[in-house]
């Protein structure tokens, strides 16, 4: 297989780690997770499920060692309440978890499928079980947002990739209290032409926080005439000032090679949605949809990352 930087992200050999045949109850895929670890080391993924009608939810599924050996919830843990909520009408999608120690709680952003596209919604949640919903806080058409663990300035930040025209940015917006979004600063533009980050942009797991700035993996989507391929970059931020790029990859560093990426209900896609830290303050469990179809496993150290931006 033809791997252009081995030593940076290295795929797991039981990749992939969890697929729709692991589930408890009928689904179509299973596919871009969010992740986190629970204080008892437990690696915790809320995994995107699709239904056989088309529709989204989240399940969560627990593995003491983040590899193998998954406890997956035997029913939907996150379902969309379009009742309640009618933003969430055609289903909830691709979850990313921050941890908030300021609340004790962990904050999920997600995406709602509304009828006017997709749009960013927030739960909290401390369990993973029950979870509190505060609605759409930025409306269509806007997806791939995280928020940052703690405020910076005295209020919360949320990137996110708002749509206005054919090109898409990566932006930030500042809340006082997780509801009401303003301040909102352009954080990274799509390139142009031909480059493999033209046109869309956006980001994928919530920010690493490093002593050099907020390390970003950040997808880009390239069409082609084959259709969209989707890889991953690497741009460093202010610690303090978000809209500050620091660096920026030129070059992507992980596309679809293997062929559980290359080949499924979207072909070609890898679209990681959270990581999780070791102990060692150093070692990335990078979880990721292959393909739209599986959930895949690769492992990088958040020091090599920032040796390759920096070279
Ligand atoms: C993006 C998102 C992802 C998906 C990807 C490829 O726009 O909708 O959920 O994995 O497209 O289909």
């Amino acid at each position: 297989m033809n791997n252009q930087h081995p030593e940076l992200f290295r795929r797991h050999k039981l990749n992939p780690i969890l697929t729709a045949a692991d589930w408890h109850y009928p689904v179509n895929s299973v596919f871009n997770p969010g992740a986190t670890l629970l204080p008892d080391g437990t690696t915790l993924l809320l995994c995107r499920v699709e239904d056989r009608r088309g529709h989204s939810h989240l399940t969560a599924a627990r593995s003491a060692n983040g590899i193998d050996d998954w406890q997956i919830d035997s029913q939907p843990t996150f379902l969309a309440d379009p009742e309640n909520f009618p933003e969430e009408l055609w289903g909830i999608e691709d979850p990313r978890i921050t941890y908030l120690p300021e609340l004790n709680k962990y904050a999920v952003v997600y995406t709602a499928f509304t009828r006017d596209g997709p749009g960013v919604a927030l739960a909290l949640t401390q369990d993973f079980r029950q979870f509190e919903r505060y609605g759409l806080i930025l409306p269509p058409e806007d997806k791939d947002a995280a928020l940052l663990p703690y405020r910076i300035g005295g209020n919360w930040a949320l990137i996110h990739r708002p749509v206005s025209s054919a090109r898409a940015h990566m932006w930030v917006s500042y809340s006082p209290d997780l509801r009401h979004w303003g301040s909102h600063k352009l954080m990274l533009e799509a390139r142009r032409g031909s480059w493999w980050d033209a046109n869309k942009i956006g980001l994928s797991p919530p920010p690493i926080e490093t002593p050099k700035g907020w390390l970003v993996i950040y997808h880009g989507v390239r069409y082609t005439a084959a259709g969209a391929l989707y890889r991953l970059g690497l741009a460093l931020f202010d610690l303090q000032r978000l809209e500050h790029c620091l660096k920026r990859s030129d070059e992507w560093f992980f596309g679809p090679e293997a062929l559980y990426e290359q080949s499924g209900d979207v072909g070609y896609v890898v679209f990681p949605c959270g990581y999780t830290l070791a102990p060692d303050g150093d070692t990335l469990h990078l979880y990721y949809g292959a393909a739209d179809t599986s959930i895949a496993l690769a492992t990088s150290s958040v020091h090599a990352l920032l040796e390759w931006l920096e070279h």
